[in-house]
């Protein structure tokens, strides 16, 4: 009998995949962290019965949270990525020569050792020297005032719910602003404009409180409800249209989705979007 992993979404509508078989599954001092392989799209990784990632659709995710921000940014030396437990925002940041030091701070040990040992494939840079990874709180990091400033900050965090909920608070983005260099840039993953529309929202007017440039951009990410997905980009004085051309042309040899024409049009905002806000 196939058996099938369900994203279930206010009890309405459900995102699933049938499982070829479970690879990992433990509660950890956070939340259920489960590793499926999928018929469809490979292996596969759940955090409370909520899709994170899965191999056959993450560089829709990964390459466009990453590569808009690693591209306008003047300095990409200095890297902090807040969540990206699964290594993948880590592995297209490091493609990147430029970059010196990158801190990622994920709060769940658990979820990095289980994506270390089953879904390699995906953080394929865990031994990159330029790594540093620590099992931390994101929201306590973000108020540190003993850290160099970071030239690019990455937020690669779950839904708003369990441990990720203060990832969408006005105190949290503060916290990143203040640790953001003056000509830096800052992106977080943003929810679904359809059905998470309302959180996309705050989280546009919330980050608008604390960040002078905002801009939110839209893709497609198969596994997440709905399928339609946005991140934002913020920053004190730079603009996604910045683009650093030679920044494009060399990662562009190495992406399945991104490269300029892409970077441009994700930039469009929806009129039922451009009304709310
Ligand atoms: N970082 C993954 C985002 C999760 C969206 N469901």
């Amino acid at each position: 009998m196939a058996l099938w992993y369900d994203e279930v979404f206010e009890n309405s509508l459900r995102c699933g995949l049938k499982v070829k078989r479970t690879l990992f599954s433990d509660q950890s001092a956070f939340q259920r962290v489960e590793i499926v392989e999928t018929e469809l799209l490979g292996k596969a990784l759940a955090l409370d019965g909520l899709w994170m990632t899965a191999q056959g659709d993450e560089k829709t995710y990964h390459e466009m949270l990453v590569h808009p921000v690693m591209t306008t940014s003047p300095s990409i030396r200095r890297v902090l990525i807040i969540g990206g437990g699964d290594g993948g925002t880590a592995r297209e940041v490091l493609r990147y020569p430029e970059v010196e030091h990158v801190d990622l701070v994920e709060i769940d040990g658990m979820v990095v050792d289980a994506c270390k040992e089953f879904l390699p494939e995906i953080g394929s840079a865990w031994d990159d020297a330029r790594l540093h990874v620590h099992i931390d709180d994101g929201i306590k990091w973000s108020r540190r005032t003993d850290v160099a400033p970071y030239d690019v900050i990455i937020i690669d965090g779950s839904d708003p719910v369990g441990p990720a909920q203060g990832l969408f608070d006005l105190e949290f983005y503060q916290g990143c602003e203040n640790l953001l260099a003056d000509d830096g840039v800052f992106v977080t993953q943003s929810e679904s404009p359809v059905l998470f529309r309302d959180v996309h929202l705050d989280m546009i007017r919330v980050m608008k409180g604390t960040f002078k440039n905002v801009h939110p951009y839209y893709g497609t990410v198969t596994i997440y409800p709905g399928g339609s997905w946005s991140w934002t980009y913020a920053s004190k004085s730079v603009s996604p249209r910045d683009i650093i051309r030679e920044r494009v042309d060399f990662i562009s040899e190495f992406t399945e989705i991104y490269n300029e024409d892409i970077h441009h049009g994700a930039f469009a905002i929806p009129n039922h979007i451009r009304r709310a806000l």
